[in-house]
């Protein structure tokens, strides 16, 4: 079968809107017939050439929903025509980490997923002309159709707007669980959220839910703080507006730093400011924000000697199969939103403009239609 793909050939070229052949899943694979795409700062990450997991040529794309067409041998949890969101953190229910109960990290498919082939084969199942182009975070949502392991894909309920709960495949899940599932942030607390793009915002929005007192936003955007109070944002710092480095500023407005902070920029500096903005003896705070190769954290130890408390997430810590579609109810519902990060819809054929307008302000999430 052939079917349009955006191919990423090199770094930052743009992307070429391509007939690529699919080839038909194998044993545990299943072929998506993707209807819509989000983009997220990981693919423009990706893309820059500065992921270390980065292959070119590749497929980009893992915030998406979509219908199965075909399976391969030995899937049993999904059929053609299931509705699905794609998941790039997968979920196999049997591996060591999948077991533990301390992570949502599964070890079953990860080796292939960060070098862009399957499992199976250690081959891409995307072709041109009999040219390989690698998979990427297992996913490949830019394409109208992508081949994923069967441990990569949460059904959904077929009442669900795919055009909305593509969002629940990345950004959304990952800052709503950052609150809930890594920081478990209870009832009264201050928070920090360094960042209000969809992660950032999810994170207030996450804190609300959760009962938190205050939720302070930090971005250099002063704009965002408009949109930023739909969401939860109870106050609101620009660094560019204080002499003094950011962690002091927070330190001073909060009677010696907050109880939680959330890094959603993917900026190392940033990472250390939100550590160092906790409050001693049990500030907690969460990196959700990914930095690019060759960048390092760093702070003095005595800040974690002091009590503070520094973790990372992936997903929101939420383990993938089982959770997801708990979230689309949970959408469904209205218990949470999506809709609201939505600023622009564009066709499968604008998708190098999608990518121009995440560098804009007045931009969280671009939605495209396969
Ligand atoms: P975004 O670009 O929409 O938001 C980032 C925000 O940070 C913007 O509002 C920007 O103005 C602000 N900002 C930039 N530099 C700043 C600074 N020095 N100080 C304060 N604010 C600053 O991005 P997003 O889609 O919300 O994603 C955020 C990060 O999360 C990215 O690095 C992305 O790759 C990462 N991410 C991680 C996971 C995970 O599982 N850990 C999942 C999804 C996304
Ligand atoms: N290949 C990158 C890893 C980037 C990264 O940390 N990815 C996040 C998801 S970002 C989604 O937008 C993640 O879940 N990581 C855990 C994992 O297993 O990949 C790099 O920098 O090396
Ligand atoms: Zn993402």
């Amino acid at each position: 079968m052939a079917f349009e793909a955006a191919v990423a050939y090199e770094p930052n070229k743009p992307l070429v809107i391509e007939d690529v052949q699919v080839a038909p899943p194998q044993a545990g694979e299943v072929r998506i017939k993707i209807l819509y795409t989000a983009l997220c700062h990981t693919d423009a990450y990706t893309w820059s050439g500065k992921d270390p997991e980065g292959l070119f040529p590749c497929i980009l794309g893992h915030e998406a929903a979509g219908i199965i067409e075909s399976v391969g041998e030995g899937v049993t949890e999904v059929k053609p025509g299931d509705h699905v969101i794609p998941c790039y953190q997968a979920e196999c229910k049997e591996c060591k980490f999948c077991k533990s109960g301390k992570t949502n990290l599964c070890g079953k498919v990860r080796a292939a997923t960060g070098v862009g082939v399957m499992m199976n084969d250690r081959k891409s199942r995307f072709s041109i002309n009999g040219t390989p182009i690698y998979h990427f975070m297992g996913t490949s949502t830019f394409s109208q159709y992508t081949v994923v392991h069967d441990v990569s894909v949460a059904k959904i309920t077929p009442e669900a707007p795919l055009e909305k709960v593509c969002l629940l495949g990345c950004g959304v899940p990952t800052g709503l669980g950052a609150v809930w599932n890594t920081a478990k942030v209870e009832a009264g607390s201050i928070v920090a959220v360094f960042g209000l793009g969809t992660v950032g915002l999810a994170v207030a929005e996450g804190a609300k839910a959760a009962g938190a007192s205050r939720i302070i936003g930090i971005d250099i955007d002063s704009k965002k703080y408009d949109i930023a109070k739909n969401f939860g944002i109870t106050e609101f710092v620009n660094p560019k507006d204080h002499e003094k480095p950011i962690q002091q500023v927070l330190v001073d407005l909060t009677d010696g730093g907050v109880d939680y902070s959330f890094e959603c920029i993917g900026n190392v500096s940033v990472m250390r400011a939100a550590l160092e903005c906790c409050h001693k003896g049990w500030g907690m705070s969460v990196i959700v924000g990914v930095a690019a190769s060759g960048q390092e954290i760093s702070t003095r130890p005595f800040q974690l000697v002091t009590g503070r408390v520094w973790k990372g997430t992936a997903f929101g810590g939420f383990k993938s199969r089982s959770q997801v579609p708990w979230l689309v109810e949970k959408y469904m519902k209205k218990e949470i939103k999506v809709d609201e990060y939505i600023t622009h819809n564009l066709t499968f054929g604008e998708i190098n403009k999608a990518f121009d307008l995440m560098h804009e302000r007045g931009c969280l999430r671009c939605v495209l239609d396969v």
